[in-house]
């Protein structure tokens, strides 16, 4: 440890975003001695990390925040969906409300851990050479702690300046004037293609699969509105613990084939006006399931999209005739006025289903229709998701394994929160739990309260040892198998299920059952005295 003393704590979570931050606040509250380990200079988490041109939120403000009535009665988020600098004001604002970074340590990356059977601690391990024994190790490192960078050759000769979109300088970098390249549609693709759109002298976008992208509708939020909404902040918190994904909106209970075609794009034109992911989160319940009913959405949005691109070959790549996957089973984001800036002149497509990338040169990005000259290369390339940032931890557990050879071959983990071998550890946004599903500070608040009941529950037992049996790890992962089977999610190759990662295990790695049915397990495990788990 720093100077040779070993820091001892109850409780040390690791990420200082919405999840680490509300663990914090609570157990120190309620007695525990407790420490966030930080891997970023500040707090945040994925929005430390996230700083790239245009990195915005796409949850609506007044969710996207902890409900606590102190913390949001003088916030004001000024716009509906703000953008990555307000959002760490907000965390600023938190911090100095409830006197958080006192007990974080910043710069400070956990490596590994491994469990020492006769104290019952972990010996946690972090990139500073300290060791810290902690009874229970909580990591709130986020559905998106590991980013994704595919094996680009010829990167290392770039002449240019290249950055993953999640490890984006934190001084900025300035696209205007600049030619830039951005490989990846995906929400955070999409975003600095905007911005790039506006300020660089050339945007050449490589793309390998349409965005199912929707209508943001942002819109300054000024003094009325706030009030307005403030109204309804209450009611809509409420909300979240009702809903699939922790929204403030839910799904139409009906099929689309309920309906007469007519009534049908009556529902989907209100739906789009609303924006946001109400077309995504608040259609008929059957469109991420049904085939007939998911072709109507898709067809909706495929001809709105359709109608704002001038040039028809480009509108069948952004917007296909046929499906290129199922709408909605991999995850939309929302866009201003990404279909609008491929009418510019300095935006142009290249689609690697056509012509691939062969390799990166000193001077751009190789395909086959020749060089694209670039100052700028930017990798939107995502992340290894939900699993990612565990199984790169070397955490040992009572066999000697790490997360990554128990989960070589799919995940383990009953409810979501642990995994058998792995006593005292506990994942929030852990594989198979709502995650990636889940709006973030939803699922901060309501799993994270699940996992604080469970320390709360162990202390007051007077036991110190929790740990998952295999077989309720097992169970939960086939109950997760049967939910999803029927779902159109299956059918894509999504983050959602791992097969965005070459070699990753096929299979969902959220609950797909929705937030109230995933409450309801945890309610069902608590009052048979938590089953599933051992303690002693
Ligand atoms: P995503 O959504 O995983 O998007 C990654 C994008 O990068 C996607 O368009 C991929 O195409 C593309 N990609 C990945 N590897 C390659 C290679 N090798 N060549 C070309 N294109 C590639 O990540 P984001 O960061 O945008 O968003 C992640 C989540 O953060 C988002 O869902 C929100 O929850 C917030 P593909 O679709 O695989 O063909």
């Amino acid at each position: 440890g720093i100077g040779g003393k070993v820091e001892e704590l109850d409780v040390l979570v690791v990420g200082a975003g919405f999840a680490g931050l509300y663990q914090l606040d609570r157990l120190r509250k309620l007695g525990f001695s407790v420490k966030i380990y930080e891997a970023g200079a500040g707090l945040g988490g994925i929005w430390y990390w996230n700083c790239y041109p245009g990195a915005r939120v796409d949850t609506n403000a007044p969710i996207y925040q902890y409900s606590r009535e102190d913390l949001w009665r003088d916030w004001n988020f000024s716009e509906l969906y703000p953008g990555w600098d307000e959002v760490r004001q907000y965390f600023r604002y938190v911090d100095e409300k409830l006197d958080l970074s006192r007990d974080i340590r910043f710069n400070t990356r956990v490596t590994g851990a491994e469990f020492d059977e006769d104290s019952r601690q972990w010996l946690v391990r972090a990139d500073d050479g300290s060791t810290t024994r902690a009874r229970y190790v909580v990591l709130c490192t986020g559905f998106a702690a590991k980013p994704y960078l595919p094996n680009l050759e010829g990167l290392e000769d770039f002449g240019g300046t290249w950055h993953h979109t999640a490890l984006w300088p934190q001084d900025g970098l300035d696209l205007t004037g600049q030619r830039v390249g951005v490989i990846g549609t995906g929400a955070s693709g999409v975003q600095v293609i905007q911005e790039a759109g506006r300020d660089a002298a050339s945007v050449t976008v490589f793309q390998r699969t349409p965005n199912l992208a929707l209508p943001m509708r942002q819109r300054k939020l000024d003094d009325e509105a706030q009030r307005r909404l403030k109204e309804e902040y209450p009611a809509r918190f409420k909300m979240r613990a009702e809903t699939f994904a922790a929204f403030d909106m839910d799904f139409i209970p009906q099929s689309a084939a309920d309906l007469s075609p007519e009534e049908r794009t009556a529902r989907y034109e209100e739906l789009w006006a609303k924006g946001g992911f109400h077309f995504w989160l608040a259609t008929f319940q059957d469109v991420l399931f049904d085939q007939n009913s998911n072709n109507s959405a898709y067809e909706f949005w495929r001809d709105k999209v359709r109608a704002r691109i001038k040039d028809p070959a480009l509108a069948e790549k952004l917007a296909p005739t046929d499906p290129p996957h199922p709408f909605g089973t991999k995850r939309p984001c929302l866009e201003q006025n990404y279909y609008d800036i491929y009418n510019q002149d300095n935006v142009s497509l290249v689609d690697l289903r056509e012509t691939p990338i062969q390799r990166i040169v000193a001077n751009g990005v190789q395909t086959a229709d020749g060089v694209h000259e670039l100052d700028i290369l930017v990798l939107a390339t995502g992340f290894d998701a939900v699993t990612g940032g565990l199984t790169a931890l070397d955490i040992r557990g009572t066999s000697g394994a790490t997360l990554q050879d128990k989960w070589a071959d799919g995940v383990e983990a009953h409810l979501g929160v642990a995994t058998a071998n792995f006593p005292n550890l506990l994942f929030v946004y852990g594989p198979q739990s709502p995650s990636g599903f889940c709006n973030g500070p939803s699922c901060a608040e309501l799993q994270g309260d699940e996992i604080i009941d469970l320390l709360v529950h162990l202390r007051e037992q007077g036991v110190t040892r929790i740990e998952t049996t295999p077989a309720a790890d097992t169970a939960w992962r086939e109950h997760v198998a049967e939910l999803v089977a029927p779902s159109l999610f299956v059918k894509a190759d999504s983050w959602y299920m791992g097969a965005n990662i070459p070699g990753k295990p096929r299979e969902m790695l959220n609950y797909p059952g929705g937030l109230p049915t995933y409450l309801q397990k945890w309610q069902e495990c608590k009052d048979a005295g938590y089953e599933g788990f051992v303690t002693s």
